[in-house]
């Protein structure tokens, strides 16, 4: 049986923390779907097609040919993983802000449909990193290249 993960985010943009949880958690599953979601708690910057785009070309790069990209606006996160046959999301874990938010999605998609969050935790050296940042910084006219693939700086810093 093919074991079948899902890595949910707004990857508005895609950062090298991501990128690295994606990387790593390709290597722990057959197959992996980065999955671009909506969050209605943060201000957008990309739309949802471009974040998928800057993904496909980001992972691409990396080399691994086990993960496919989509985007996700109809409905529980949940009802996807079933679609693909997913029983696992993953996420990142950076601090304890992040535990708070994550623990009760866990537990309500365990519930809703039995599918398990497994957490990775970030390497240092990117432990600091967050789209939010990197809009910021971009806004700003800073120099996004240390935080960012070469895709989105070369998106971010053109446009
Ligand atoms: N290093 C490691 N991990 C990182 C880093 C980093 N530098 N930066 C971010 N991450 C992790 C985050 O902790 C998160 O796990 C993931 O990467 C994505 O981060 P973001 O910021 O792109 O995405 P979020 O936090 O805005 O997540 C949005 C979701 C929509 C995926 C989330 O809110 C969610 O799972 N919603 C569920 C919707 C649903 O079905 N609700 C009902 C049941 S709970």
């Amino acid at each position: 049986m093919q074991r079948i993960a899902v890595v949910p985010g707004s990857f508005d943009p895609v950062t090298l923390g991501h990128l690295d949880v994606i990387e790593r958690a390709a290597g722990l599953f057959d197959q992996l779907h980065v999955l671009v979601v909506h969050n209605p708690d943060k201000a957008a910057l990309l739309p949802i097609a471009q974040r998928v785009a800057l993904l496909e070309k980001s992972i691409a790069a990396l080399g691994i040919t086990n993960v496919v990209v989509a985007s996700w606006s109809v409905g529980l996160l949940v009802d996807y993983a079933t679609d693909v046959g997913a029983t696992v999301l993953v996420k990142g874990i950076r601090s304890q802000v992040d535990v708070a938010y994550e623990t009760p999605m866990a537990i309500v998609n365990r519930n809703l449909a039995g599918v398990e969050t497994i957490f990775l935790l970030p390497d240092p050296a990117h432990a600091h990193v967050s789209s939010s940042l990197v809009r910021q910084v971009a806004s700003l006219g800073g120099d996004i290249r240390p935080y960012v693939p070469a895709p989105v700086a070369d998106f971010l810093q053109e446009s």
